[in-house]
């Protein structure tokens, strides 16, 4: 099976840098696949993006050296396997609350004995390779998201559950949770500790601790707090960033000046 590079390199404690996509383009998918990113997570939660979308996208990223990873809308079985099926070597999974949860998430990524998953990797053993199925069980990458009250109150039980490779912390919704605005960079007391705890025990029961970031600054940040999976900004945010500074640029500067080699 072709190796997940990026659960290797997270299992001997290397940091990995994970690109985000809401857009639902293969094209999309293709650039950031070829922008340097270990792996990208096409987000089929809050990106505007559904089965029919991401098939391709998953598509493009084999294309590149990117490891394609999704997340999903919410922790429902079915479709995390067919996501499975469609070639995603990990899954996001949001809102996960409880130790059931988590263990539920983690059995639709897992074939019997191990989880609950079906079988019927149409498109995964395209992109992985005929022995598929003897090792997905160890090569699918699972983190789960931290982001309610409930998951903190829970965090002990959810990093002891058993095949969960990590966790991913939403800081909007763990803000929201901790009755602040929702913020990718939060600055309040509350969701700093929160945030400082989380990774604290995340490294305590020895699973990776990932984190949604806004730029690759705060990405940075992350990782030199102890971080291990950051995601520097999706790429509807990278555009309008680079887009709005273009505009301006071109404003400001006037005329005389030439540009790159972008068309
Ligand atoms: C959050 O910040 O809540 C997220 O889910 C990031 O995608
Ligand atoms: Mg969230």
């Amino acid at each position: 099976m072709r190796p997940n590079t990026v659960k290797e390199r997270l299992l001997k404690g290397e940091s990995i840098v994970n690109g985000w996509l809401g857009i639902p383009s293969s094209l999309s998918a293709e650039i950031l696949g070829l922008s340097g990113f270990d792996s990208v997570t096409v987000d089929l939660q809050h990106g505007m993006i559904a089965f029919d979308a991401a098939l391709p996208m998953l598509q493009a990223l084999s294309a590149t050296a990117a490891v394609p990873l999704v997340r999903v809308p919410s922790n429902n079985g079915p479709q995390i396997m067919s996501l499975l099926d469609a070639g995603a070597y990990g899954v996001i999974c949001p809102m996960i609350s409880t130790a059931d949860q988590a263990a539920a998430f983690v059995s639709a990524c897992r074939y019997p004995p191990k989880g609950d998953r079906s079988f019927g990797p149409s498109r995964a053993i395209l992109y992985a390779g005929d022995d598929y199925y003897q090792h997905a069980n160890d090569t699918i990458l699972t983190l789960a998201m931290i982001e309610t009250q409930q998951g903190l109150d829970h965090l002990d039980e959810i990093l002891a559950v058993d095949g969960l490779d990590g966790i991913f912390i939403g800081p909007n919704d763990l803000s929201l949770a901790l009755g602040q605005a929702p913020s990718s960079e939060p600055r309040a007391d509350v969701v700093v500790k929160a945030i400082a705890h989380i990774l604290a025990r995340a490294q305590v029961h020895g699973k990776i601790p990932g984190i949604f970031c806004s730029s690759g600054e705060a990405a940075a940040m992350r990782l030199e707090q102890g971080f291990k999976f950051v995601v520097p900004g999706n790429d509807a945010n990278i555009l309008k960033q680079a887009a709005v500074a273009a505009v301006q640029i071109a404003r400001s500067q006037g005329t005389g000046k030439t540009g790159g080699s972008g068309y």
